[in-house]
């Protein structure tokens, strides 16, 4: 499901009516309203090749299992500090990172950010090294779960603060746009930090310059523990960007072939110089916030819900079925899944800690 933002009002005023004009407007159905500016074409379910498929089923899986991984190194005190899992969400970052290009085009994001990784190629062993504090982890053990990097990737993590990536994202884009490299940034917010004031000065700035970026709000329901009508006016989260004349596409996120429909209409809008698009992308997270939340404000049945009926894993699966693809071959995909995640636990168990002269290595003291 893909929803345009709603057409504004044209800005010419409407053609006096003829005795003519108005005896036709009563025999025909009023055409729809047309916006006044262009817009990111109605995107459409993407039609991916048997190939892709398997690709975003082993993708969208290999988050699932790795993050039911870190679940259980957490509980049994391997993991220090917060730990915010993204089981649930999969298809979002499977989706729209597909469309675009490692390397050239950066990501960044909030403290739910192993999956991202996960979905732009990047080892699962030193991210599970630096979930567990490891020196082979990716940020030396020393950022954990919500500070991870890859600049080789353009990957630029991982922020604890809420809200703050949407303005380092603009900077990203800005960046792509000043050097010419070709690359659009893609930033990924929360619905609850979508109420945030650095957003909107972001918006503006992005939609002045036409930066190239592609505003991501996954939409999970929930801020911690308050949901997203309790804490938002507008709760139609693809608006949001309309004052700034950014236009919001609402799409289906637990359905990867939607997600990814949509991020190619938007990487095409953005990487054509036309500037920013905001992407709200309707999701659930089925864990609790964090790793600590015994998440209260919801209950056992709404979770089970949607688990049955709308888990985007089970969709790809369908899909697969669909085009004849058989439960022998998914079942042995999976079991490769699982010993990648397995060796990734293995990995960082066995891996030793940064050494204390660590500490003052990655400082910003003195020379910067
Ligand atoms: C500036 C700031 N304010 C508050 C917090 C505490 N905090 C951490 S996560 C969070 C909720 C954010 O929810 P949302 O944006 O919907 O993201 P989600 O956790 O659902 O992915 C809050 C308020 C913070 N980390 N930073
Ligand atoms: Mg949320």
């Amino acid at each position: 499901m893909a929803k345009p933002a709603q057409p504004r009002a044209a800005a010419k005023a409407p053609p006096r009516k003829t005795a003519a004009s108005s005896a036709q407007s009563r025999n025909t159905a009023a055409a729809p309203p047309q916006p006044n500016r262009e817009r990111p074409n109605e995107p459409v379910r993407y039609k991916a090749t048997k190939a892709e498929m398997l690709e975003f089923y082993r993708q969208m899986m290999l988050i699932r299992r790795f993050e039911e991984k870190a679940g259980q190194l957490y509980g049994l005190g391997l993991i220090g500090g917060f730990c915010h899992l993204y089981i649930g969400q999969e298809a979002v970052a499977v989706g729209l990172q597909s469309a675009l290009e490692v390397g050239k085009d950066s990501v960044i994001t909030g403290y739910r950010d192993h999956g991202h990784m996960l979905a732009y190629g990047i080892d699962p062993k030193v991210i599970m090294a630096e979930l567990t504090g490891r020196a082979a982890g990716i940020s030396r053990g020393k950022g954990g779960s919500m500070h991870m990097f890859s600049v080789e990737h353009r990957f630029y993590g991982g922020h604890g603060i809420v809200g703050a990536q949407v303005s380092l994202g603009t900077g990203l884009a800005f960046k792509h746009k000043y050097s010419g490299d070709g690359g659009v940034a893609m930033a990924y917010f929360g619905d609850g930090a979508s109420n945030q004031g650095q957003v909107y000065e972001s918006f503006n700035m992005a939609e002045l310059w036409k930066l190239p970026i592609i505003f991501v709000i996954e939409n999970n329901q929930y801020a911690m523990g308050t949901s997203v009508n309790r804490s938002s006016a507008e709760d139609q989260l693809y608006r949001r960007g309309e004052s700034f004349r950014i236009p919001g596409i609402q799409v289906d996120g637990m359905d990867v072939l939607a997600v990814r429909g949509a991020a190619e209409e938007a990487v095409k809008w953005v990487r054509s110089g036309k500037g920013p698009v905001l992407l709200e992308l309707k999701t659930y997270r089925y864990r609790g916030h964090s790793m600590s939340d015994p998440a209260k404000y919801r209950s056992r049945d709404e979770v089970q819900a949607v688990r049955e009926k709308n888990d985007p894993i089970d969709h790809i699966v369908n899909e697969l079925n669909a085009i004849g693809v058989g439960e022998d071959e998914i079942k042995k995909l999976e079991k490769e899944i699982r010993a990648i995640v397995t060796e990734a636990a293995d990995f960082a168990e066995q891996s030793p800690e940064p050494e204390p002269g660590e500490l003052y290595t990655d400082v910003l003291v003195g020379q910067y």
